[in-house]
């Protein structure tokens, strides 16, 4: 497949999906989750694959769902989020999360949204120490979404979770290694060689062995993981349908703050 919005590679083990549309901050579009279904598809047909390495072109890491897309005009159809999260955030959580091999986020700079959450899905999370992680969806009068409900307060605990997600403030990426959010934080100029040094390292582990220690360790909370991936798609419908974000996204759009009804 010729891919517009993914670069992807591979290379004596090590597979690179890096997310490729910088201008936008690599905001999910429809075709690029198409594209994302595709890769990961790919790889799980691969026998020989011993790491994969997923990033974000540009100074972004990703900026969750394109909200362009979501623009619409006073008086028009609101868009079904909850057909969107089943058709596409979902099933991408679960086809990554289910690729035997180690997964590895290299997050070089701000994680956003479902951008944000994609990143905590992966195995490991390195990130630059300039790179940040923002649950932008309270912004725009949503809630977390693409697993954040569960990876939250699984990897931060309650009180943090809450913090993070009804504030949506910016946590910077030394903070998040502090907090246990993500597993390691680098010099900026230092990612590359961090990240490359740990996929070299998965490429010559025993890769059936790690295989079988993600499984046992998702295990506990596989069923947990889908019940909320489907009560995220659920609550998300309706607030997709409702004013307050319409305003956000309207918002964001017009580079204002938003006008919060509370409704
Ligand atoms: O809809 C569904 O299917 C349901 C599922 C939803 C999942 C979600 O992810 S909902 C949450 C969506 N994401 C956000 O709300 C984050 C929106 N972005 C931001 O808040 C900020 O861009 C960041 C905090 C991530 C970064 O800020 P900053 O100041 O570093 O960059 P910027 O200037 O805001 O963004 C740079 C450009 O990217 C800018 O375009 P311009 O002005 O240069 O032409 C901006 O509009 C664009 N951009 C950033 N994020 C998005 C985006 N364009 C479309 N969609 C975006 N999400």
């Amino acid at each position: 497949m010729a891919y517009q919005n993914l670069l992807v590679s591979f290379a004596e083990g090590i597979a690179r999906i890096t997310l490729n549309r910088p201008d936008r901050l690599n905001s999910f579009t429809a075709a690029m989750h198409a594209e994302m279904r595709q890769a990961l598809a790919d790889l799980h047909r691969r026998a020989d694959l011993r790491v994969l390495i997923l990033a974000g072109a540009g100074r972004g890491f990703c900026a969750g769902q394109d909200l362009q897309d979501r623009a619409v005009l006073a008086g028009a159809e609101a868009p079904d989020l909850g057909a969107s999260i089943e058709k596409n955030y979902a099933p991408l959580i679960l086809a990554l999360r289910a690729l035997p091999a180690p997964v590895i986020a290299k997050v070089n700079g701000v994680a956003a949204g479902a951008g944000a959450n994609l990143a905590l899905a992966c195995d490991l999370v390195i990130a630059a120490r300039s790179a940040s992680f923002i649950q932008a969806f309270c912004k725009i009068g949503l809630i977390p979404d693409t697993g954040g409900t569960l990876f939250l307060p699984q990897l931060v605990g309650t009180a943090r979770a809450m913090g993070l997600a009804l504030l949506g403030e910016k946590l910077g990426a030394p903070q998040a290694e502090q907090w246990g959010l993500i597993w390691k934080c680098v010099d900026d100029e230092k990612l590359d060689e961090e990240v490359d040094a740990l996929a070299r390292h998965f490429a010559a582990a025993p890769t059936k062995a790690l295989a079988r220690t993600k499984e046992a360790i998702q295990a506990a909370s596989n069923r947990a993981l889908a019940d909320q991936l489907a009560l995220e798609a659920n609550i998300q419908r309706e607030l997709g349908r409702g004013e307050d974000y319409r305003e956000g996204v309207a918002a964001f759009m017009a580079k204002r703050a938003p006008r919060f009804r509370g409704d």
